[in-house]
């Protein structure tokens, strides 16, 4: 399998690490530390050199109940940082947004991908993503992120997220994005309980779209804080037990905080399904 960006194709014939890089002021586990283009770098270096596959980097907190960032503002975070690594090399470079401006402008500067958490839906983010050849990342989200974890409610959470991941791919595809292109996420912890999440993952297989890679984001997810009782900054155990589970269930693109020993359980995970 192989996922089509802006600067070539990414191989997912096994599955791979998307480094997260947060150039948020107040994101949850690394706030603020990587608002600097040198200091961003060198993070992304730092993920490369543990194996990353790509870089998601980051200027909207999608937090549950954090406050909408302006156009302006994120521009400001996201671009010099997308620059500096773009600068430096091969590194494929995604960025988690929903704003059409904020597309196109990263993409210019040398993003391969398109990571939105509101799937394209914002007026013109379709067709900012069909302009271009980058990447997109379709994820699922019940609600918004200010509200989305108050009551969330699903009949049947893995047909009802299939059903929405499904016609957003057409939806993309009938605005021109090449069906190569698309990679689906279902969004665990957006509008979703402990539950839903540990079904989505349970009966992820079932959530297998032809030709689309699966991307999850399970990485320091509250659902651990569920599971385990533990903060954000002692979550790396259960971050990397549920990559294990998640690659074994099907995923290809494990979005993570903890580069090195992501990589390390997608190594050992694939070992056993992939022939040596
Ligand atoms: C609070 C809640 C803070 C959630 C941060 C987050 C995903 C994503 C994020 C995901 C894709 C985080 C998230 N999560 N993009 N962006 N899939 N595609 O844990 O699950 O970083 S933000």
């Amino acid at each position: 399998m192989q996922l089509y960006h802006a600067r070539g194709t990414l191989d997912l014939s096994r599955p791979v690490v998307m480094g997260v890089l947060n150039v948020t002021p107040d994101s949850f586990s690394d706030g603020g530390r990587y608002l600097d283009p040198q200091c961003a770098l060198d993070r992304a270096q730092q993920m490369l050199a543990e194996g990353a596959a790509i870089i998601d980097v980051g200027g909207e907190s999608t937090r549950p109940g954090a406050a909408p960032v302006g156009v302006a503002e994120e521009l400001s975070r996201v671009l010099p940082v997308v620059r500096q690594i773009a600068r430096h090399g091969e590194a494929v470079i995604s960025v988690d947004t929903s704003q059409p401006e904020v597309m196109r402008a990263v993409i210019d500067a040398g993003a391969a991908m398109i990571n939105d958490v509101r799937a394209l839906s914002l007026p013109g983010a379709l067709q900012a993503a069909a302009a271009s050849s980058a990447a997109v990342c379709v994820m699922h989200m019940q609600g918004e992120p200010g509200t989305m974890q108050r009551q969330p409610q699903y009949q049947d959470v893995v047909s009802e997220v299939r059903a929405m991941l499904i016609d957003r791919i057409r939806q993309c595809v009938a605005a021109g994005i090449d069906p190569a292109r698309i990679c689906i996420d279902p969004g665990f912890g957006f509008g979703k309980s402990l539950q839903h999440n540990l079904e989505l993952l349970r009966r992820l297989p079932e959530l297998r779209i032809a030709g689309h890679p699966v991307l999850v984001g399970l990485s320091r997810k509250s659902m651990l804080r569920q599971l385990t009782g533990r903060e954000a900054d002692a979550r790396l155990a259960g971050s990397v037990s549920l990559a294990t589970i998640a690659t074994l269930q099907g995923a290809r693109i494990v979005r993570a905080h903890d580069v090195a020993a992501t990589v390390d359980a997608l190594q050992v995970a694939t070992a056993m399904t992939v022939e040596h």
